[in-house]
């Protein structure tokens, strides 16, 4: 295979490493351009892919690519997500180390599609033998029963993944998959209910009343018209262009099929979301600050669908059941409660069957062995202030922790391994705003915590009050109060601000006291419990035998799954993949500058960039260096019978390498500057075009 590593004039460089300004990010996204307008989409930094979303199919994912990537070492085969995926698995085989796939980029830059082709290109080159073959199915097919119940329409992507998700291959030591495990994370639950404009309810409820046949409506109490539902009235009614609701139900239940869940499991399943559907059509009546249900049938066809008892039903949405020391007491709840009780049912029945359904997903992926690869697909940055991205930022905070700490790690171990001198890089330590959010007693977690485990009414203004006082004095955190004058014109009262290593982002701090409790009645937790659906039972059951103990609140939930994450993570290799959006209307020609500049300053890629240049630029094994610039001496070429290191070194010298210039490891020539590689590489495309015209020569004289 030729060797494409300075190919530099028709589509830039493919490693970014090699620009003679890497500190210039109008030559790092010159380069991204360059190769993007000649459907050129990956790039690397080093051993970091980066990814430009290409908007439209392209032919790099047949079997033809993926045999041209089977094998081959790293830097001989031009940069692709296969390129990765198999240095990664050949990693696992070769040294047995385990390893991870993080992969990161705003909505609707390509991390999901990513993960599907890393994959795709493991299901490829492995074994194609019977168990094999079945557990490989099984990871491929919970992809499109993951994407109908987590994914979603939004405005910034058509299949945008609400959850967030990391999912673990296992092989056995022939490497061959054996099992899988999926790990899901902070489903937007919220989205059950109510949807931004130009939004939709996840997949799955759209899927369901398009795809269904009549007897499966029929049997739920379903009419096929999309607007007769409450639940799915707020966004985009309906279709949408580019989702093939009907198509993909299909799939799904092909899907379902092949992971072999039982017919019963999935009339169970199917009951559950349309009797959310029903759900949100309950309206409430008040009198005198009671209130009552406006059509008590619709309760009746809920419950029905549940597997619940109607009377109980009727009686949890409207009364309220609290117990203290002393008593037991029952009130009735006014109509704004009632609201609130129904659509909190709503979510929690939702978020459990999610939960559930990824259990059983992972049942059936049946982990049998710890060699692990994990996949995963990382949440991005967004600025819409909610506790949720609250959340979702801290996760990125963490995973920037790990990427720095790991990619320096590496960096200096390969050093050391190589016997290379090794000099500190400095770099930017986000540690400061991890430990802001979550310090034990003095984070922001730990006061939300204390707010939220305070008796009486959750309330907003009072946590903010405390977060105010408490936090002020943090480098990291700006109040109403702290910020400047020109801040405080866009920053509302109810906000605060966090600077994220990727930059500013304001919270508005409206329901994050109700989120972070995430509570649901007990008289509706009750009713759900005695439910003779085996799935809503059993989801309920688990977590009222949680909740016995004192339950945690949702946030330090989240955190405790996220560094347990981290853990795992921690003792992995990893590799990364970067995912860029190229612009905010999915077309596959507009490459908008300031919105990629934007993007690789919060992926950190500069950063990156520069740690990998403060040492070297390009390393490479003696025997593939000498392989190619063998002939630029004549000790070397056409005759030699040294070692490769020695060759190199001969080489090294004849052209004349500064001695600052490079190093000689133990298996690895070092080079610092790419001026010096690229000066090689021109001698040698002048030497071979040279031999190119004296062959040519010899042959016209003959
Ligand atoms: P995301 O996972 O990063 O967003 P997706 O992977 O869902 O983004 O990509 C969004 C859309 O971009 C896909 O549905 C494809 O149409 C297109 N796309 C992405 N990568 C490719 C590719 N390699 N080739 C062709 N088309 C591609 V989110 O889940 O919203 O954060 O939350
Ligand atoms: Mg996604």
């Amino acid at each position: 295979m030729e060797h494409h590593l300075i190919d530099r004039d028709r589509v830039g460089l493919q490693d970014a490493v090699l620009l003679e300004d890497y500190t210039s990010e109008d030559a790092f996204v010159d380069n991204l351009q360059k190769r993007f307008k000649e459907d050129v989409i990956y790039t690397y930094i080093g051993p970091v892919l980066v990814s430009v979303n290409p908007y439209k199919e392209l032919d790099i994912y047949g079997p033809k690519d993926v045999k041209d990537y089977d094998n081959k070492h790293f830097f001989e085969v031009p940069p692709h997500v296969f390129a990765i995926t198999d240095t990664a698995y050949r990693s696992l085989k070769e040294e047995n180390r385990e390893q991870c796939i993080l992969i990161s980029g705003e909505s609707g830059a390509g991390k999901t599609e990513a993960s599907k082709k890393v994959l795709q290109y493991i299901a490829e080159v492995t074994d194609h033998k019977g168990e094999v073959e079945r557990v490989k199915d099984k990871l491929l097919f919970s992809n499109p029963v993951l994407e109908a119940f987590g994914n979603a329409k939004t405005n910034r992507n058509d299949n945008s993944s609400r959850f967030g998700k990391f999912m673990d291959i296992q092989f056995n030591f022939e490497g061959n998959p054996v099992g899988g495990n999926i790990l899901n994370y902070l489903l937007e639950k919220s989205r059950v209910i109510s949807q931004a404009p130009g939004e939709r309810n996840f997949h799955i409820f759209y899927q369901l009343l398009i795809g269904a046949d009549d007897a499966l409506l029929d049997q739920l109490s379903l009419k096929r018209n999309l607007g007769s539902y409450y639940y799915l009235s707020n966004g985009v009614n309906g279709t949408s262009a580019g989702i093939y609701d009907q198509k993909d139900f299909n799939e799904v239940k092909k899907a379902l099929k092949t992971l072999e869940f039982t017919e019963k499991e999935q009339t169970e399943m199917f009951s559950i979301i349309s009797a959310i559907l029903h759900l949100g059509n309950v309206g409430f009546s008040e009198t005198e600050g009671v209130s009552a249900i406006v059509k008590p049938e619709l309760i009746d066809t809920v419950s029905k669908l549940f597997s619940c008892d109607s009377k109980e039903l009727k009686h949890a949405l409207t009364h309220r059941t609290i117990e203290t020391i002393r008593d037991v007491v029952v009130s009735p709840l006014n109509r704004e409660l009632s609201v609130y009780a129904r659509d909190a049912l709503a979510k929690a029945v939702y978020d459990r069957l999610f939960t559930w359904l990824v259990k059983r997903l992972n049942d059936s992926l049946q982990p049998l062995n710890n060699r692990t690869n994990t996949v995963m697909d990382e949440n991005d940055f967004k600025g819409n202030y909610s506790f949720e991205q609250l959340c979702i930022n801290f996760c990125n905070e963490k995973l920037q922790q790990l990427f720095i700490e790991l990619t320096l790690r590496s960096e200096q171990e390969e050093y050391e391994k190589e016997g290379i001198q090794w000099t500190h890089v400095e770099y930017f330590d986000n540690k400061i705003i991890c430990d802001l959010i979550e310090e034990k007693h003095k984070g922001l977690i730990a006061f939300m915590d204390e707010e939220c485990l305070r008796p009486g009414e959750p309330d907003d203004k009072t946590l903010l009050a405390k977060l105010n006082s408490k936090l002020n004095n943090h480098p990291h955190y700006i109040s109403h109060e702290k910020a400047d004058i020109k801040l405080q014109k866009i920053m509302g009262r109810d906000e605060f601000r966090l600077i994220h290593y990727a930059g500013a982002v304001t919270y508005n701090i409206k329901s994050f006291m109700e989120k972070n409790n995430d509570l649901l009645f007990r008289d509706l937790r009750e009713t759900m419990t005695n439910s003779t659906n085996d799935i809503i039972r059993a989801v309920f059951l688990e977590s009222e035998q949680k909740s016995k103990k004192r339950p945690e609140t949702a946030i330090t939930q989240f955190k405790n799954s996220l560094n347990n994450l981290m853990i795992i993570l921690r003792d992995k290799e990893p590799s990364y993949i970067r995912c860029i959006k190229p612009n905010d209307t999915k077309s596959p020609a507009i490459f908008d500058e300031q919105l990629v500049k934007h993007q690789i300053k919060y992926l950190g890629l500069m950063e990156n960039l520069r740690v990998r240049r403060a040492g070297f630029a390009y390393r490479r094994l003696y025997e593939r260096f000498l392989q190619r610039y063998k002939c630029l001496s004549k000790e070397t070429w056409p005759n030699y019978h040294g070692s490769p290191k020695d060759g190199v070194q001969i080489l090294a010298t004849k052209l004349g390498y500064d001695k600052d210039d490079y190093q000689m490891g133990k298996t690895k020539i070092f080079i610092r500057h790419p001026k010096t590689l690229f000066a090689t590489e021109d001698a040698f495309q002048l030497k071979k075009h040279e031999l190119a015209s004296k062959i040519q020569a010899t042959w016209k004289a003959l």
